[in-house]
């Protein structure tokens, strides 16, 4: 069973996934997603950035092609 988002809600993920598609090229790569991390998390050292990098992409990236899409980010948030 799926739950389609409404509008407000797609748009919403929208400007959130254009938030982290710095060039924005339709996709977010590990890159973006770290920088994401780094400015939610700073300098905290308790997090290993590149763990969370990794553990959310293996979550994200359905078809496994190294970036998330807005597909998979919409995906993920149902
Ligand atoms: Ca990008
Ligand atoms: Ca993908």
């Amino acid at each position: 069973m799926t739950i389609p988002l409404n509008q407000n809600q797609t748009e919403e993920l929208q400007k959130f996934f254009d938030q982290i598609d710095q060039d924005n090229n339709g996709k977010i790569d590990k890159e973006e997603l770290k920088q994401l991390l780094e400015t939610i998390w700073g300098n905290n050292t308790d997090f290993d950035i590149n763990e969370a990098v990794a553990s959310i992409f293996k979550k994200c990236d359905l078809n496994e092609d190294g970036f998330i899409s807005f597909d998979e980010l919409a995906s993920l948030a149902k």
